[in-house]
């Protein structure tokens, strides 16, 4: 089987190709390297010492079939298009999009270019595939943000809601509402309507992973090799919340815990994502014309609490700062992974004392760092 991986080249797509390629599949990452060029721009090195792509690649080939093109799949249609005629992916993994909710509000540039990448780039990937008339089933990354963060309709469900419609007494089934909370989140909504035409009027088999946040950093592949290691972001705009705190935790940097830190949300370790990944490939869905959408998570926790965990384990101080986000200072959130616990996920959860793995990769590449990018520049 063969596995086209849209972005394999980044935090989430690397160590995915890596656990597709051990599981059997022919893989090729197409990824324009555009995430290692914001890190240059904005002066914010992945904290571990990320290979170039070619060392990667070969270090990779231990471990399977795995092959890397370079192309921008939102400015050079041409190319892809050549890509997905000479591949003939089974599967496509996109994880090709600018990923940050505080880059995408930095301020007019960045607010265009996140949504002319992301929305460009998914339209030219189900535009190509049309006129191809290949139909590989397509796994789409992204995120729990598209539903807001709230239980105003109790357990959050995967995409879709049951209602009765008040005017004619009828159930029916609709998509969840959509509450973006930045215009990265904003692309995601408009990812997902996009996807959704596709399917209903051209017959794609796709699955949307609503994932939350990303905590960790190596899986059991990356850790086996120096030059397979995963990228590590800490800095203001790029890490997210549990790493970053791991990293502040460990350097002595008091805990950057924004507004109250009431802020509930849902969370996932990296190992986690390559393997859900891998079974929602393997389990396209039945039905061609709705997409299929699995909420990809492991656990909810509020900022507080786990800021309040490392100060446990390690002393840390927490610093409250005023938040520089719109966003609720406390919300209540329950999420359903009910799909993906059917197919066999078990999560792994904080309980498992990961943390201590990340602490200890911190100290090891503790001479890296930069402490003059750890704070946020983004403001909305
Ligand atoms: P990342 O920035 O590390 O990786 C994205 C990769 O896509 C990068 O290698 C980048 O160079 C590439 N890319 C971007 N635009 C491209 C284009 N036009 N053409 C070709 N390649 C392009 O981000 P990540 O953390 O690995 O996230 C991957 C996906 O998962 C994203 O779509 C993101 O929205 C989603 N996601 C991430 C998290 C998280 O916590 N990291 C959580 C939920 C969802
Ligand atoms: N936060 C802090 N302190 C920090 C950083 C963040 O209190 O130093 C708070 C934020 O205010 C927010 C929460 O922590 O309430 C999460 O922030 P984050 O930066 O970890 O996550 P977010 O911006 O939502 O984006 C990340 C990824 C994105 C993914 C999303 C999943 O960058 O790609 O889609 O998580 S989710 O949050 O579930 O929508």
């Amino acid at each position: 089987m063969k596995a086209l991986v849209l972005g394999g080249d980044g935090f989430c797509g690397w160590p995915s190709s890596l656990h597709l390629a051990a599981n059997g599949y022919e893989v090729l990452i197409v990824d324009n390297l555009s995430r290692r060029l914001i890190s240059e721009k904005i002066s914010t090195p992945s904290l571990t010492p990320i290979r170039s792509i070619e060392r990667r690649i070969e270090a990779a080939q231990k471990i399977g079939n795995i092959r890397f093109a370079y192309c921008d799949i939102a400015k050079d249609p041409g190319k892809f298009k050549e890509i997905l005629v000479n591949f003939q992916a089974d599967i496509v993994v996109h994880f090709a999009e600018q990923r940050s909710a505080p880059y995408s509000m930095l301020g007019d540039a960045e607010r265009k270019y996140t949504v002319d990448n992301n929305i460009t780039g998914t339209n030219n990937l189900f535009s190509t595939l049309t006129e191809l008339n290949q139909r590989p089933h397509v796994v789409h990354l992204g995120t729990m943000g598209v539903y807001g963060y709230n239980d105003a309709f109790g357990e959050i469900p995967e995409g879709y809601l049951n209602i009765t419609v008040k005017q004619t007494q009828k159930d029916v089934t609709i998509p969840y509402p959509v509450n973006p909370g930045s215009i990265y989140h904003m692309t995601k909504c408009l990812d997902h309507t996009i996807m959704q035409f596709y399917a209903k009027n051209w017959g794609f088999q796709i699955t949307d992973l609503h994932q939350g946040i990303v905590w960790g950093t190596d899986t059991d592949i990356t850790s086996t090799d120096e030059d397979l290691i995963n990228r590590f972001d800490y800095d203001g705009e790029y890490g997210t919340v549990l790493n970053r705190l791991v990293v502040q935790s460990q350097v002595g940097y008091p805990m950057t815990v924004y507004g109250t830190g009431g802020q509930s949300r849902a969370f996932i370790h990296i190992q986690d994502t390559a393997r859900c990944v891998l079974l929602a490939a393997e389990n396209p869905p039945e039905e061609s014309s709705r997409v299929q959408v699995f909420n990809q998570i492991s656990e909810v926790h509020t900022v507080r609490h786990l800021a309040q965990m490392l100060h446990d384990q390690t002393g840390a101080e927490i610093a409250y700062q005023d938040n520089p986000r719109r966003e609720p200072a406390e919300n209540n959130l329950r999420v359903s992974n009910a799909g993906l616990c059917s197919l066999g996920f078990e999560p792994i959860t904080l309980a498992d004392n990961l943390t201590k793995d990340i602490l200890a990769t911190v100290s090891k590449y503790e001479h890296r760092l930069d402490r003059s990018v750890i704070d946020s520049r983004a403001r909305w």
